[in-house]
């Protein structure tokens, strides 16, 4: 501290912050980042609303129109910073096979070197913020405590709507809490007298997880998953690792309740990787021919899942808001969160109307027929008119812009989203995105079972990350971005759950993968999707009760026409033929991406997922 002081620097930390150790490392921090000023959130509204004032001083934030979209403000990054950088995200375990085939890997040694002349001086010119956030209820025993220091103030809102984030975490943690250590910087440092821009962040860029130490270490990118430190690189690539250890589940799921007519409840967890519509099917309004049934969100992305006394497994949702893809959401796709996004919202990268509202491609899809805006500035500020759409294909929001919207926002919000024990988890389901091959919907007849069909998940890519969208890769339980630890241990560990709770006479959960996204012959999606999901929800409700029908076929269990309600729905026998039919060709085509995808990951292959493709293949020759 003498050296900080020497410095200049003053640390400012306020009288009710008393952990030594959190205290200790926010001066080192200093001191490695050399910032101007130290400012410690306390997470009120007053402090929210300054900074979004400061954001809109400096050109970060445009103020939307009051009366249209009150409190909320658009962000428009620079075009360099729109995704996650998977090709700079990093697991830097000690072992590189702890790592796994899956991440890349680099020494810790070698990347404290890298990172060293980095983070050096990074913060200069700029104030550190030292926010404070509970992924979880406070002091939930499922709940973890993070620091995220940050040079955004951008980040700083957001993770005030993303976490529980502000002064009370402070108490939880006490005088020797334990927090999860996370740095953040946009990596560029400020002259003396020099000019921020609007949206600072760097070419060079590393997402850094040290799992063994629990740290998270982010350079150079200010947008979503690569900044707010406490979503992708605390709750699922830390977490994996936490829940590893501790015997919980850290996973890239939803969670819902689910009420029948009956008024029965229960809690369905599901996977879907990136922009494949979590969001959507988290706040899903049953359709005609479901009256009486509820569909009602505790999370949209994320749940950290713990075996509790009475055997089950109960689930939070680490998170308090949601940062969600905003185009093609409109209210036919998902009038619940059309609401939510009324007021006190944050937009990044949409366009911005005449009028100072927001728009995004497919926003007006709830009116068939509505003319387009005639003019916008689109995400990159830039003129757009449907005619130069037209000419030049110009999208007017980035396929990956975002809304940063608080839970509390949602109208479909379950009453127990905050509840400290969690949820009971009634159903697990793993979708893809798959044009071909996988069926609309397949039961596992065992835990097993289940884990195979999630371990050996392929999906379209999508805006999400950084790269070409639309080529299909293996996306094991949607977390290949996300494990932070070796992916074939990550199956053990599933494997090993299951053991156990059925050791200790649980029930568990029934596993199900579900595709809405098989196209027919025309190109286009045949599944209508969104809302009519409640359809296949229900026959899973359904197999729970052990009411509803079905028919196995070579990996599972699948409804046949019949034994899905099509009350309210034009769905010909035919068309369900297209999203079920499991062709012969195709499937062996897939059975061979799923031996590439157990060669690449062979090393801790648990044998009960090689064993499960045998019966697989020999059912497929029979
Ligand atoms: O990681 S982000 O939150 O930026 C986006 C995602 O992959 O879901
Ligand atoms: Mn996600």
């Amino acid at each position: 501290m003498n050296q900080l002081v020497m410095q200049g620097l003053k640390l400012n930390t306020p009288s009710y912050v008393r952990n030594a150790k959190l205290i200790a490392w926010v001066a080192d921090m200093v001191a490695l980042c050399k910032p101007d000023e130290v400012h410690w959130c306390d997470g009120s509204d007053a402090e929210y609303q300054r900074l979004c004032q400061q954001l809109v001083e400096t050109g970060t934030f445009k103020k939307l129109n009051q009366s249209k979209r009150p409190n909320s403000f658009l962000a428009q990054s620079d075009p360099s910073d729109v995704a996650r950088v998977e090709d700079s995200t990093y697991i830097c375990s000690a072992q590189k096979e702890n790592a796994g085939p899956t991440n890349n890997w680099m020494a810790p040694a070698e990347m404290r070197a890298t990172l060293q002349p980095l983070f050096d001086g990074c913060m200069k010119g700029r104030t550190m913020y030292v926010v404070p956030f509970s992924m979880g209820p406070l002091g939930s025993p499922i709940a973890h405590i993070g620091m995220e220091l940050t040079d955004s103030p951008y980040v700083a809102v957001n993770m005030k709507i993303m976490t529980r984030m502000g002064k009370a975490v402070f108490e939880v943690l006490g005088t020797d809490g334990n927090f999860v250590p996370c740095v953040h910087t946009v990596g560029v440092p400020l002259a003396e007298g020099q000019k921020d821009v609007k949206w600072p962040c760097n070419k060079t860029k590393y997402i850094v997880h040290y799992p063994e130490t629990r740290e998270i270490w982010s350079f150079g990118s200010g947008y979503g998953g690569n900044a707010l430190l406490g979503k992708k690189c605390f709750a699922l690539r830390i977490a994996s690792n936490m829940g590893r250890d501790e015997g919980w589940l850290a996973e890239h799921m939803l969670i819902l309740g689910v009420t029948n007519p009956e008024g029965k409840k229960y809690h369905v967890a599901a996977a879907f990787p990136s922009a494949c519509g979590k969001t959507n099917f988290s706040m899903l309004v049953p359709p005609a021919g479901f009256e009486g049934w509820k569909v009602t969100t505790i999370g949209d992305d994320i749940a950290w899942i713990k075996p509790a006394a009475d055997g089950k497994l109960y689930a939070i949702n680490p998170e308090a808001g949601y940062f969600g893809v905003a185009p093609g959401t409109n209210l036919l796709t998902n009038p619940n969160c059309m609401r939510s996004l009324d007021r006190d919202t944050i937009f990044t990268n949409v366009a911005l109307t005449d009028d100072g509202d927001v728009w995004w491609e497919g926003m007006e899809r709830d009116a068939p027929g509505k003319a387009l805006p005639a003019h916008l500035i689109d995400w990159q500020g830039r003129d757009w008119t449907p005619q130069i759409a037209k000419e030049t294909g110009a999208k007017a929001a980035h396929p990956n812009s975002r809304f940063t919207v608080a839970a509390t926002n949602n109208p479909a919000l379950d009453s127990a989203w905050d509840d400290p024990k969690g949820v009971p988890i009634d159903a697990f389901i793993f979708g893809g995105r798959r044009s071909t091959t996988v069926p609309l919907v397949t039961e596992a007849r065992n835990w097993v079972e289940g884990v195979y069909m999630a371990a050996t998940m392929g999906s379209e890519t999508t805006a999400a990350a950084t790269g070409q969208a639309g080529v299909v890769r293996r996306d094991p339980f949607a977390m290949l971005p996300f494990t932070g630890y070796n992916m074939s241990d990550y199956f053990q560990h599933w494997l090993n759950m299951g053991k156990k709770l059925a050791a200790a006479g649980a029930t568990l959960p029934r596993m199900y993968t579900t595709n809405w996204f098989r196209k027919g012959a025309d190109g286009k999606f045949t599944w209508p999707g969104y809302g009519e999901n409640m359809r296949v929800l229900a026959w899973i409700i359904g197999r729970i009760e052990g009411k509803a029908k079905g028919q196995e076929n070579i990996t599972g269990i699948s409804p046949r026409y019949e034994d899905l309600n099509w009350t309210g729905l034009d769905f010909s026998a035919e068309q369900f033929n297209t999203v079920t039919s499991m062709n012969k060709a195709d499937w062996l085509k897939e059975l061979e991406l799923h031996t590439a995808l157990f060669k690449q990951l062979e090393h801790h292959l648990p044998k009960e997922l090689a064993e499960t493709k045998t019966a697989i293949e020999r059912r497929l020759a029979a």
